[in-house]
């Protein structure tokens, strides 16, 4: 286990040493400061400067390659490529009442959306054709206009969350999942590598840790969960951590959904979730994904106020392990399931960052 703190040492890219590392990278030899990159609010973040990178040795966290990926060097799949036949055969044993349980919200305009996102939908024409025939039919469509991958109950794809080595604005050094350079595959009309259509179908075991019922209350912004948390939430609900395995997918319950569409401001200031510890911890039980009723699936504001996302970057980008953000699981919790059969098929908009649609936990 790790304190999070430390690099992350398992990308299996023994050949490129970190003095290599830094001089490919541009920056050999320059100094550390602290970034203030984040500010607070509704949850805003200003980026970091060309010369406050300037003044940094690396970014944090960061001191050699996370590529080539334990799943391959062209590999665009991640850690969907968990989800084998053989784990659907073993997943399939966690059904027993044949229960359905949605775990995700509408999508509507009251939603609460990070930054400067928009969602706006509109019935085209009322109706939108018609009438046609003797019969007299008639129709209407929707046009809706929003980033569809990354509002709502989203999923993030590969292709959503980078790292920028080297200096600020190079995307020869804007690196994402399994290397990939920002110059090489973004794209305005679509991602040519790492969109969402390249994720697997998902259907593997999903472990549901109640926060709530820890702490006695819903958590607060800024409230880390840890490992420890973890260990006390699956003795409370008779679960064994070593019945956790690879390629199964973990939840967090926060409580923090009972704020959605009921006070959005506080929704979208910060959040309580997983940090770097718990990242390291499931990066180590080698799991798929990772989902929660936040809208980031991590402790926002971090304890590290030099620290912007850093488990999305941990996970997403240097493991290629997925996130799933703004779960609901109240229909999971009111029958005290804490294991389910998580479902979940990106919606495969070619080039996109992530995806729209409700997974469903099967009991
Ligand atoms: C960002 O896009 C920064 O975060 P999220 O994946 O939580 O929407």
């Amino acid at each position: 286990m790790t304190d999070g703190n430390e690099p992350i040492d398992d990308t299996g890219s023994a050949s490129t040493d970190r003095r290599n590392f830094l001089k490919a990278a541009g920056v050999a030899g320059a100094s550390a400061v602290a970034v203030a990159g984040a500010t607070h609010g509704k949850f805003g973040l200003a980026p970091i400067t060309a010369a406050q990178a300037d003044t940094m040795a690396m970014p944090k966290l960061t001191d050699k390659p996370w590529w080539p990926s334990k799943w391959g060097a062209d590999d665009q799949a991640g850690a969907s490529n968990h989800i084998t036949p053989a784990k659907v055969l073993d997943s399939v044993k966690w059904i027993k009442d044949g229960k359905i349980h949605k775990l995700g919200h509408n999508y509507d305009s009251s939603m609460p959306l990070f930054g400067k996102r928009v969602f706006t939908l509109r019935i085209i024409g009322s109706p939108t054709g018609g009438p046609f025939g003797e019969n007299r039919m008639v129709y209407h469509d929707e046009f809706v206009s929003t980033e569809i991958g990354q509002v709502g109950t989203q999923f993030d794809g590969l292709g959503h969350i980078g790292i920028q080595l080297g200096a600020v604005g190079d995307k020869r050094e804007m690196k994402f999942y399994n290397g990939n350079a920002a110059v090489d595959f973004s794209d305005a009309y679509g991602l040519k590598k790492l969109g969402v259509e390249n994720c697997k179908p998902f259907f593997t075991r999903g472990h549901l840790i109640d926060m709530v019922a820890v702490k006695g209350r819903m958590m607060e912004a800024g409230e880390e969960i840890s490992v420890a948390d973890i260990r006390a939430a699956l003795q409370k609900q008779n679960m064994a951590e070593a019945d956790i395995k690879p390629g199964d997918a973990i939840f967090f319950h926060t409580g923090w959904s009972s704020l959605w569409g009921k006070n959005n401001d506080k929704y979208n200031s910060g959040e309580p979730g997983p940090g770097l510890e718990v990242a390291n911890w499931v990066i180590e039980k080698d799991l798929c994904l990772t989902g929660a009723d936040t809208w980031a699936v991590e402790v926002v504001p971090n304890p590290d106020k030099t620290l912007a996302f850093a488990v999305h970057s941990t996970l997403q980008t240097k493991h290629g392990i997925y996130n799933h953000e703004n779960l609901l699981f109240d229909s999971l919790i009111a029958d005290k399931k804490y294991q389910f059969v998580y479902v979940f098929t990106p919606v495969p908009l070619a080039g996109a960052t992530g995806s729209p649609g409700v997974p469903i936990g099967l009991t």
